[in-house]
């Protein structure tokens, strides 16, 4: 992949943060969902390269933009010989989510982000609408906790990686009833419980960063967005693991699943057979490349979100590449009058 893709595409996680912290606070959610989709698929059109979206915002029934196979890129435009030498650029494989915890930017709650993870061709799993039991945890404890072990013998490892007890850990949850027992259990050991209600990829990165004070995330969320996840946290060498839940009596409160039956039909299409596989971060995330951005929507453990001001807009981005092993946050200041015109205040 072309190295000043890792640049442009702190352009395209900044564009759709702040196309959608425009509407930060209404509690519009599907429109500043939109806004970030919309201002995300303009800005990849302008880079040259050939993308197709694997994980978007569904398939192209249900979504007029960044659907699941829709090409991206300005060489995928229908004129593309006029700007590009189709037979010189690799194909990528490109994971999205434009507004990652919607409801957060809708009630002006923190931990929300633009995000985006991107391989060659074939390097990201194409993972179904579905859920996700998913366990991540800092570098220093990779390979040494796991998804099966009990709650207490992983919280007890990665005390004794960190160098710590177990007390001193704080962990991630979503604050769903199917995390009942888990929480119990996680309490149980003295570790403390931080519930988020949404935006379980910022929970995952900042347990792969020292310094945010959150040592491990745990339960079950979206398995797009483990796919996500796991992209950053294999270029971070964090420990990240995933296994696709698509049980609805498992997951309980959440979006609508349809019947076991029908899923396991959908996995089958996929090519998914083993449908109980537990996930390393490099079987979700295989690629021989991965690049990672994210930017922050409403304020978070690792960014700032969107800060608007006289005359100009102020953003905190992460690139993160698996091939230079570079982790770069990126502080920019967007001078008003210069940004594009999908992106002026409404
Ligand atoms: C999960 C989580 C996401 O939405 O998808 C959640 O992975 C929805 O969970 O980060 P429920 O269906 O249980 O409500 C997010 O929090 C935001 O997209």
């Amino acid at each position: 992949m072309d190295n000043t893709l890792g640049l442009q595409i702190i352009e395209v996680v900044e564009q759709a943060a702040i196309a959608s912290a425009q509407l930060m606070g209404t509690g519009l959610k599907d429109e500043a969902d939109e806004a970030a989709v919309e201002a995300m698929r303009e800005r990849f059109n302008q880079i040259q390269m050939r993308g197709r979206i694997v994980i978007g915002e569904g398939t192209r029934d249900e979504a007029p933009m960044l659907y699941i196979g829709e090409e991206v890129g300005i060489c995928t435009q229908p004129n593309a010989a006029e700007f590009c030498r189709l037979e010189e650029l690799t194909e990528i494989d490109i994971a999205v989510d434009p507004c990652e915890g919607t409801n957060l930017v809708a009630t002006g709650r923190n931990g929300s982000m633009a995000v985006l993870a991107i391989s060659e061709k074939g390097g990201l799993l194409n993972a179904p609408d579905v859920y996700m039991q998913k366990l991540a945890a800092p570098p220093q404890c990779r390979g040494k906790v796991h998804i099966d072990y009990p709650a207490a013998k992983n919280l007890q490892i990665i005390a004794d990686c960190l160098d710590r007890s177990v007390e001193e850990l704080v962990v991630i949850v979503m604050d769903r009833s199917r995390h009942d027992n888990l929480i119990a259990d996680i309490r149980a050991t003295g570790a403390r419980v931080r519930l988020i209600s949404d935006g379980d990829i910022s929970a995952a990165l900042s347990a792969a960063f020292s310094g945010t004070g959150i040592h491990a995330l745990m339960g079950i969320g979206a398995a797009p967005e483990g796919v996500i996840s796991a992209a950053a946290l294999r270029c971070l060498g964090a420990h990240f693991q995933g296994r696709l839940i698509y049980d609805p009596e498992v997951v309980k409160a959440g979006t609508y699943l349809p019947s076991m039956e029908e899923t396991e039909r959908e996995l089958r299409e996929k090519g998914i057979e083993d449908f109980d596989k537990v996930y390393e971060a490099e079987e979700l995330a295989s690629g021989k490349e991965v690049l990672f951005a994210a930017c922050g929507i409403t304020n978070g453990d690792l960014m700032r979100g969107v800060r608007l001001f006289k005359g100009g807009i102020r953003t905190e981005s992460l690139v993160i590449s698996s091939q230079s092993k570079t982790v770069r946050f990126v502080d920019t200041i967007h001078v008003k009058e210069h940004l594009p015109n999908y992106l002026q205040l409404r």
